[in-house]
């Protein structure tokens, strides 16, 4: 059975104070448990003091058959960093700007005098799976997209090792398949209705928002769907979503959805009955989440243990 563990975003401390609480034990450097083994939704990086060392203890698990691991966005977002565009230019895949050097800035001093390993992260980094259906549960960072997913498992991006350079359009989200890539790491972005913006965690003025793939339609109300800060729900209209958006739901008879990415706060329950977020913000003095599933469907608050990050409270 699995214990799948939310954004750990470089706070090492809160990741083994969980692993603890949840019976782990470090064996020969590895943790492990006798029978459980630990899912992983991605961003193990940025933000947090010890980016090196949670990728450390995280691949270490996953190479010795402890753990899966998936893809988050920040990784990928690492992989462009470090990647040159093989079309030319001075330029690397995801460029150096002032905004870019800023968001990898923990990492990059996480790893400073550690350039080796960083580069044999990176290609670690390469070969994690962007979704995973394991055997009951499915996991991924952002969004669970059936048509992104079809794209991107028909464009061949993942068959072979050295795919950011044979693939640079991945790191594209203007093309077909970064969008793609996008819609699942990412998760899914509508446009606001009318002249509405409001500013993210980071500042940035936006004009789209996150919205609850898993349940979202015309005729729902904007404040109750978009994914976001406070600030985000002041700015929204109340407002019914208008005819011509899609309807996105995830079945309620397929099998349970986890996922990371949103910065939830609060209590950390299932968003429906077969679908939870385990992200609650751990690097921005929330709590680091796991979900212990026994096998159930309908998915329940009790089997959700969270671990306060180090500073705890907002
Ligand atoms: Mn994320």
């Amino acid at each position: 059975m699995y214990d799948l563990i939310g954004d750990v975003h470089g706070e090492l401390d809160a990741l083994e104070r969980l692993l603890v609480a949840m019976e782990y034990q470090r064996v020969r450097g590895v943790w492990r448990h006798p029978e459980r083994r630990a899912v992983f939704v991605g961003d193990l990086i940025d933000r947090g003091p010890a980016s090196r060392e949670v990728v450390a203890t995280v691949r270490a698990m996953v190479e010795a058959g402890q753990a899966h691991c998936l893809m988050g966005n920040h990784e990928f977002n690492a992989i462009a960093f470090h990647t040159p565009d093989p079309r030319g230019g001075d330029c690397h895949l995801r460029p150096h700007s002032e905004k870019n050097l800023r968001q990898h800035q923990a990492t990059l001093e996480s790893y400073r005098g550690h350039a080796g390993q960083l580069a044999d992260d990176i290609a670690w980094f390469q070969g994690l799976p962007f979704w995973l259906e394991l055997d009951g549960v499915r996991v991924v960072h952002a969004a669970w997209s059936p048509e992104a997913m079809a794209l991107v498992e028909g464009s061949g991006v993942r068959d072979g090792l050295d795919w950011p350079m044979a693939f640079p359009e991945a790191f594209d989200e203007a093309s077909p398949l970064g969008a793609a890539l996008s819609e699942v790491l990412k998760g899914v972005e509508w446009a606001l209705p009318g002249d509405a913006f409001f500013h993210d965690k980071d500042g940035h003025l936006r004009r789209e928002a996150r919205v609850c793939w898993w349940d979202v339609a015309p005729g729902h109300r904007w404040p109750a769907v978009a994914m976001g800060p406070p600030s985000l729900k002041k700015a929204l209209p109340d407002e019914v979503i208008p005819e011509d958006y899609p309807r996105l739901r995830y079945p309620a008879e397929a099998p349970p959805v986890f996922f990371g990415h949103y910065w939830l706060w609060g209590e950390p329950s299932p968003l429906a009955e077969n679908v939870a977020c385990l992200d609650y913000s751990v690097a921005k003095g929330g709590q680091l989440v796991a979900y212990r599933w026994a096998g159930e469907q309908r998915l329940q608050r009790a089997h959700f243990v969270a671990v306060p990050s180090e500073g705890g409270g907002p």
